[in-house]
């Protein structure tokens, strides 16, 4: 009898990752009766949802609109309790989905994709699992999400600390008791402002280890009225489409004027307006926050004065200021950061002026000297976009691993964000260069698994072999993303987009940012024209 690891499980589909992504293909590959298999390193579904238990972790989407849109049915067996539900709520929303559509039967937990090589003389993908497991399968499609490798800065001496640390991303099942403990947090990202105001209420004292201030606006969460609950169900079809059809992926689009067109006195009132709304009524409530830097530093500016009206303490207040492009790293929202600064068991760090030398047994140690903690946390971030895709070996045609062909980052090469040449019959669910983390996940996620889904579908009925990006078209999209990219001040800042957090990283952009309702239109058309910029082979020899 053949050993586990000498015997090879043939599938017509594998897909990588239990998030949003995957279990939405799993779900259409499988209607289309493809034998699929998700192979998910986590012991249960929910991608990021199932990592991200840290304290104040939530949705900075609405969560009317941060789901699946695919089912009416499911849309409406779901009760979101709040504007801006916690990680613990998606978890249960994703765990639900799995139920409902009977999809963990074909997910296998515990299991880690550690290679991917397509075979130019079968067509097909061989994988290999970290236990040495071997898969088959026609079709290789990732959904291992755009931040979801861990960023753990090699500071020296981490292995010697005596108390307990964590990263965000990679947090315990279990609950972690700050009570009477010196919390250090490292990091004031999306996770770091969510998690400071919730760690800071339990823990003895919190010291924050902030490299770059941050521009955050309130959330203004609240639980949804039974009224609104109805509202939204009885409105699926509407919202479905504004949600598809929209920029963002959310039923908002840019003000039609411009900051500079409005007086002084109109301006304030619309911005003082946006904030009291709240989220990310900012960014949206002019046409060029994003595109003109003028009227950046008009909404910029009026974010810090928000900052020194918060914090009370002046030097504080200075230090929590920043001075890039509001909007150009992610924007945030937030319930009580700035608030949080004004508690006499907080204080700030400024490691930009005085870094992190090390991590010593009982803390950390910056240039201005050392902070003793019990508990350290990263609130580091993620290798963004490449990470997990570089972190697995995948090998496409003539021995290439994807990591060379795209120089380590330094030249992402895609079409559509979802294909790259020399990787026949792989997609990527999000990919670099496709629209992504612009905007709202789940509808994005959806766009994309359709469309992949179609296109097998096509490929099938019409007796297609394989399907490949052509090299020249390839070309265009990214010359297209990178031309778009510099229209906007995104690439004016460092930000995990750009690669700026990660040492040695390449910079870049690798995100299409003309807007959800368009890259849906361009990739329709694509398919419409029979896959216009893709090589179709036959397997009908002539
Ligand atoms: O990570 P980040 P995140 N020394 O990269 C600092 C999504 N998300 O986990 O800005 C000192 O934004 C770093 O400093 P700097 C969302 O898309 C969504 O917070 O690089 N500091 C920064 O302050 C988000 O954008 C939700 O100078 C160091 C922080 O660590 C993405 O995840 C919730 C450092 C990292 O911030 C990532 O957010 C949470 C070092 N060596 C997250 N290295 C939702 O609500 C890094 N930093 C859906």
């Amino acid at each position: 009898m053949a050993s586990v690891k000498e015997q090879v499980t043939t599938l017509d589909a594998v897909v990588i990752g239990a998030g949003f992504s995957g279990l939405y293909m799993l779900y259409r590959l499988r209607e289309a009766g493809l034998k699929t298999r998700v192979y998910e390193a986590a012991g249960g579904v929910g991608g990021v949802w199932y990592w991200n238990r840290y304290p104040g972790a939530r949705c900075d989407s609405e969560s009317i609109y941060y789901n699946y849109t695919f089912s009416e049915e499911l849309y409406k067996e779901w009760t979101w309790t709040s504007k801006y539900p916690e990680q613990p709520e998606i978890l249960r929303y994703l765990n639900f989905v799995a139920d409902k559509f009977e999809l963990r039967p074909d997910i296998q937990f515990h299991t880690r994709i550690e290679k991917a090589e397509y075979n130019e003389r079968t067509n097909r993908w061989q994988l290999e699992t970290k236990n040495g497991e071997k898969i088959s399968a026609k079709y290789f499609i990732t959904g291992i999400g755009c931040i979801s490798t861990a960023n753990i800065p090699k500071f020296k001496g981490l292995e010697s600390f005596e108390g307990d640390w964590y990263h965000t991303g990679h947090w315990p099942h279990e609950k972690v008791d700050f009570t009477g403990k010196r919390v250090g947090i490292i990091g004031t990202g999306s996770s770091g402002v969510q998690a400071i105001p919730v760690i800071a209420k339990e823990a003895d004292h919190l010291t924050v280890f902030q490299r770059t201030p941050q521009y955050s606006v309130p959330a203004r969460n609240y639980p949804y009225s039974e009224e609104e609950v109805v509202q939204a169900k009885a409105s699926f079809q509407e919202m479905r489409k504004t949600v598809r059809d929209s920029l963002a992926g959310l039923p908002v689009s840019y003000g039609e004027k411009s900051v500079l067109d409005d007086s002084p006195e109109e301006r304030q009132k619309t911005l003082e307006k946006a904030w009291e709304i709240g989220g990310t009524t900012l960014l949206f409530a002019y046409k060029d926050v994003i595109t003109d830097e003028r009227a950046n530093e008009i909404v910029s500016a009026f974010i810090r004065s928000k900052i020194k009206e918060t914090v009370e303490d002046s030097k504080t207040a200075e230090q929590l200021t920043p001075d890039y492009y509001y909007g150009t790293k992610r924007p945030i929202i937030d319930t009580d950061y700035f608030e949080t600064y004004n508690r006499s068991n907080v204080s700030l760090v400024d490691v930009k002026k005085a870094p992190i030398e090390e991590i010593t047994p009982k803390g950390i140690r910056t240039a201005d000297g050392e902070y003793e903690l019990d508990v350290i946390v990263f609130a580091t971030g993620y290798d963004g976009m490449t990470g997990s895709l570089f972190k697995m070996d995948i090998v496409g045609k003539e021995g290439v691993c994807l990591k060379d062909k795209w120089e380590n980052g330094a030249a992402i090469r895609t079409y559509l964000g979802m294909s790259t040449t020399g990787f026949p019959n792989m997609f990527m669910i999000t990919g670099p260069e496709s629209p992504s983390v612009l905007g709202n996940m789940p509808i994005t996620i959806e766009q994309h698994v359709e469309w992949i889904s179609d296109c097998i579908d096509y490929l099938r009925k019409h007796d297609i072999e394989t399907i490949e990006a052509k090299e020249d078209a390839e070309q265009a999209w990214s010359k297209h993303c990178r031309e778009l990219a510099d229209t906007t001040l995104y690439t004016k800042t460092d930000s995990w987009y750009t690669g700026a957090n990660i040492e040695d990283k390449v910079r870049g952009f690798p995100i299409y940012v003309g807007g959800y309702g368009p890259y849906h239109e361009k990739c329709a058309e694509v398919a419409e024209q029979g896959y216009d910029g893709f090589t179709l082979m036959s397997n009908t020899v002539v």
